[in-house]
């Protein structure tokens, strides 16, 4: 007996901006020439803070980082969208995020020398502080976007998040919830094929991550990670349906990580030169770029302008950081709670000897 077709799925894909710089007209966003010339400079920006947060740490400078380097189009596409109110929760790629959201880049470097007091979201943007535990934070997104709603209000929250973090019972609690209640939340999945060393199809059997979406009744869809005009679209849109009340989206940025893991990996041992090399054709800065000199955006003046005033916002904020950043080990314990616990009291002892 043929069997019946009950409902019938599709999963959309979204191109602006192709490898040579040329684009679908038809499908750009509306963005002024300074708002483009804005999204470059931040662009450049994080790619050399990403750069120099890996140099710092290989000089024994900065404790740990993670880089994101390829990811960057993801994180600032989507940044540039947002308001500062709305509630964002990062993962520990984000740093690029961060920095387009105003947080200052001498925390950053704070934070990832082990100092927590880095996290401290700037006053009046509501950053969380960035989760090192793969996906706990897609519930609270979940969550905070249900409170607005309750209250009324017309923010929205957004989660960003690996592929890798999709295997988790988070991601799936988180979208469920957000589907059942149509929280104005935006799953923000910056896929870059590897969960460390393990790809994509050993992580899931699904094609996409943006069909994931389905189940839950939420609209998904995969952007070409590597086209900020792209990324910018898909969180637009996203961010417009979550505000009018029309509940969460799952975005899919297709990307790619042109770098290790973190600074205890070498990903060299599971990835090949070619497939590196492929994905650097593609790259989001150099795509942004081609396109602004066919516009008569950029030329080499401006470019240089743009590099040097990243290079100085970085230097200027690592000799900041290099000044204040002197944190006390015993504040580990002291300031967990209001008072420390015996427990905290004999850890203390134990490792630091007083
Ligand atoms: C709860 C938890 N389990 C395991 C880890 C160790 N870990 C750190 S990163 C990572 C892979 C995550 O991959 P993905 O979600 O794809 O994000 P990506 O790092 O590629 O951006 C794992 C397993 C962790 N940090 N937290």
């Amino acid at each position: 007996m043929p069997k019946k077709v009950l409902k019938e799925f599709k999963v959309e894909y979204l191109q602006i901006l192709d490898e040579s710089g040329s684009c679908d007209e038809s499908l750009m966003p509306k963005l002024s020439n300074e708002e483009i010339r804005k999204m470059y400079e931040m662009l450049v920006l994080i790619r050399v803070f990403d750069q120099k947060a890996f140099n710092m740490q290989r000089q024994g400078r900065l404790g740990t980082y993670i880089q994101f380097k390829g990811q960057e189009a993801c994180q600032i596409g989507s940044a540039a969208v947002l308001e500062d109110k709305d509630w964002v929760f990062p993962m520990y790629r984000n740093s690029g995020l961060l920095i387009a959201r105003k947080h200052p880049v001498v925390q950053i470097l704070q934070y990832w020398n082990g100092d927590e007091r880095g996290m401290k979201s700037p006053d009046n943007v509501n950053n969380f502080p960035i989760a090192i535990p793969v996906g706990t934070h897609m519930i609270h997104a979940a969550g905070a976007a249900w409170a607005a709603k309750l209250k009324g209000a017309k923010d929205i929250a957004i989660t960003y998040f690996g592929e890798g973090a999709t295997s988790k019972g988070d991601f799936h609690e988180a979208m469920n919830f957000a589907g059942v209640f149509q929280t104005p939340c935006i799953f923000f999945c910056e896929n870059n094929q590897y969960a460390i060393s393990v790809p994509r199809p050993k992580q899931t059997h699904s094609e996409t991550i943006a069909q994931k979406a389905i189940a839950y009744g939420i609209e998904g869809i995969q952007v070409d990670g590597m086209d900020i005009f792209a990324v910018y679209k898909a969180t637009k849109d996203a961010v417009e349906k979550a505000r009018a009340g029309k509940g969460p989206t799952l975005i899919e940025a297709f990307t790619y990580r042109m770098c290790d893991h973190s600074t205890s990996d070498d990903a060299s041992r599971y990835r090949s030169k070619e497939e590196l090399e492929s994905w650097m054709k593609k790259d989001p800065v150099d795509r942004l770029e081609k396109y602004m000199r066919k516009k008569g955006l950029l030329d080499d003046a401006y470019k240089e302008k743009v590099m040097n005033q990243s290079k100085d916002i970085v230097e200027k904020a690592v000799t900041e950081f290099e000044k204040i950043s002197n944190p006390d080990p015993k504040d580990m314990f002291k300031f967990v709670y209001v008072e420390m616990t015996q427990q905290q009291k004999e850890e203390m002892e134990n490792i630091l000897g007083q």
